[in-house]
């Protein structure tokens, strides 16, 4: 029953052609240059494809997508063709030896009516690849046709990052491979993975086993808003999860594959109750009993800025630098409550004997502490804008998420900056409309059209300060995501906007175009993928009051494949409800209110929420 309906999809995939794609011909994150020239390449089994690297990640990823499609080609290697592989006809040519002058992580894809041809370095060539494939057109299974175009492309930042936070809810490793599976198609390249906080430690060490065996597990979770009425209802249910060291091996290997850099963060010295629950000898109070976090928010129970606690934090560091090549190390450091320290005759000697000012000193000391530890291998740090507190530490790179503010005065200080603003959109666990059908969140408020128009570079820095804005990340926490398909919803479409944000020349961003044209297209392409995202609502229609008699709308699905439907009856619309053909006409009699409320529903059966506009004639 499930394969037949998934079949029945594709094959829907399959056919659905010639739809508006507009100037970007569907593509997200936007190209720098796009220059559409008439006709299309056919790819069928005569295609020859042609790579001069065959090692190159490009190659692996390209040979799986024919092999999931039905293509039996296999990849050739262009040193045994006896010529030139841009002079073959009918192929598919991957190029990373080329005389073109590209920048970092740039390519030209060049699409002709006889050969399809992908250059770029590294980074470069994947990326083309990346593009190409968005642009294939499968007629059925091992048979596709391409638009012919050439494709200038590279990025605007070096640093594109999401986040996904596993601490509050934990996701298993083929739901981590999926995500890192969506921020490949959307040229994202740093996984930033929120491994500890309060509510749980998700990551093995193997020299202190009471991490994962007393960390690891909660005895129950909060149920509904943190911040609503009912700060009493909990479910009664143990949980727990954890990532083995060999699980994360074979995570960091397969976003390698993808170019995709995975930041790990280690939390500290706040949001670590999970932390001190399995070594309480590392919080201020060892002889208190401590517990894993069975609710949201800032717990005061932090590190203790001791000799033993910076000996196992740098035990675990060494054993994290282990599993996780990339150059940075996220060490949290937010939200930490200066309750215990203030408390703590240890911490106020020690902010006495080391002349620090105060418990913000005591901070910065301790961040300062990691720092140097982490930089003796050649790593850099990553932290939360609350590591200026107090001074910051003298390479760290910080993290600027209570506005910009932060990374403001660090861009200023000449520190590098990665921009992530919940005021700007960034913060992916916020609500993306104000309906009453949008499911539990932590409330806020960042719709689509706010992530897209957000802009990682203020103006208020100079242009070389500027430099330092090095880029720009989404962050998913999950104290409301209980469930992988919720995640999806929260990151999709949103994750769309974010990779123009970070990719795209602001020049070439436009909010009507990507949202008309680009979205509709690429959440197709999601839905056949088998994602879950949010629907967004029918195009052309909105949540109003319009006087008059007689109204014509012309609305839009907002899913390519899509169908709107409505009522005009007062109930609520769903797919077995007439759906909009061409443009709908309503006729208000005299003295009357209709309610017309529209729905998009998707030919995977999701829909959108109700739009509800009032038309009176009273
Ligand atoms: C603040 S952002 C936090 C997280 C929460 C998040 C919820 C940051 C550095 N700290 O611990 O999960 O808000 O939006």
């Amino acid at each position: 029953m499930k394969k037949s309906f998934l079949a029945a999809l594709m094959a829907l995939a399959f056919t659905a052609g010639a739809q508006n794609l507009g100037n970007n011909l569907g593509i997200v994150p936007a190209p720098v240059s796009v220059k559409s020239a008439k006709g299309h390449i056919t790819i069928n089994s005569e295609t020859s494809i042609i790579a001069d690297s065959m090692t190159h990640p490009a190659v692996k990823f390209l040979n799986d997508f024919l092999k999931k499609n039905g293509f039996s080609n296999v990849i050739v290697n262009a040193s045994t063709m006896g010529k030139k592989p841009t002079d073959v006809k009918n192929a598919i040519v991957l190029q990373t030896k080329t005389s073109l002058n590209l920048p970092s992580e740039g390519y030209e894809l060049k699409i002709s009516e006889s050969q399809v041809l992908i250059s770029g370095h590294g980074a470069g060539l994947f990326y083309g690849l990346m593009t190409f494939l968005q642009m294939v057109n499968l007629e059925k299974k091992g048979v596709a046709t391409v638009q012919c175009a050439t494709i200038n492309d590279a990025p605007r930042f070096g640093y594109r990052g999401l986040h996904l936070d596993v601490s509050r809810h934990f996701f298993p490793p083929d739901f981590i491979k999926k995500y890192l599976d969506l921020m490949a198609i959307y040229k994202l390249n740093y996984f930033h993975w929120h491994l500890t906080d309060d509510q749980g430690w998700r990551l093995e060490i193997k020299k202190y086993p009471n991490f994962t065996k007393n960390g690891a597990t909660r005895a129950q979770t909060k149920v509904g808003n943190f911040s609503g009425n009912n700060t009493d209802l909990f479910d009664n249910t143990e949980y727990s999860g954890f990532y083995t060291q060999e699980e994360v091996k074979d995570i960091v290997a397969y976003a390698a594959e993808r170019y995709i850099n995975v930041v790990p963060e280690i939390e500290m010295p706040g949001h670590s109750m999970a932390g001190v629950t399995a070594y309480p000898v590392m919080s201020c109070d060892p002889n208190k009993k401590y517990k894993v976090g069975e609710t949201w928010g800032v717990y005061t129970d932090v590190y203790c800025p001791s000799d033993t606690t910076f000996h196992i934090l740098g035990d675990v560091m060494d054993e994290v630098m282990d599993m996780f090549p990339c150059k940075y190390v996220h060490i949290g450091g937010d939200e930490c409550p200066k309750d215990a320290w203030k408390q703590s005759a240890f911490c106020q000697q020690l902010i006495k004997d080391s002349l620090l000012r105060d418990e913000a000193g005591l901070q910065s000391y301790f961040i300062r502490r990691m720092e140097r530890h982490l930089n003796k291998t050649g790593h850099k740090i990553i932290g939360w804008d609350e590591i200026l507190e107090g001074g910051l530490a003298p390479n760290a790179t910080v993290m600027s998420w209570r506005g910009e503010e932060g990374g403001i005065a660090a861009a200023q200080l000449n520190h590098d900056v990665i921009m992530t603003p919940g005021s700007g959109g960034l913060y992916l666990d916020h609500a993306q409309s104000k309906s009453e059908e949008e499911p539990l969140s932590i409330g806020g408020f960042a719709p689509l059209s706010k992530t897209y128009s957000y802009n990682p570079v203020p103006a208020t820095l100079t242009a070389d300060q500027q430099k330092h804005i090095i880029g720009v990340q989404g962050n998913v926490w999950t104290e409301y995501m209980a469930t992988p398909e919720k995640v999806e919803y929260m990151v999709a479409p949103r994750i769309l906007a974010l990779s123009e944000v970070a990719w795209t020349p602001q020049s070439g961003k436009d909010y009507n175009d990507f949202s008309a044209n680009r979205v509709p297209h690429q959440l197709r392409i999601l839905e056949t993928k088998g994602y879950n995202y949010r629907v967004p609502e029918p195009m052309g229609i909105a949540d109003t009051t319009l006087r008059g008699e007689s109204f014509t709308f012309d609305i839009q699905p907002s899913v390519e494949g899509a169908a709107v439907h409505y009522t005009i009856d007062g109930f609520t619309p769903r797919e077995t409800d007439m759906a909009v053909k061409n443009k709908l006409k309503v006729t208000v009699p005299k003295g009357k209110q209709i309610e017309l409320k529209t729905i998009v529903t998707t030919p995977g059966g999701k829909r959108s929420n109700v739009v509800k506009t009032v038309l009176d004639n009273k």
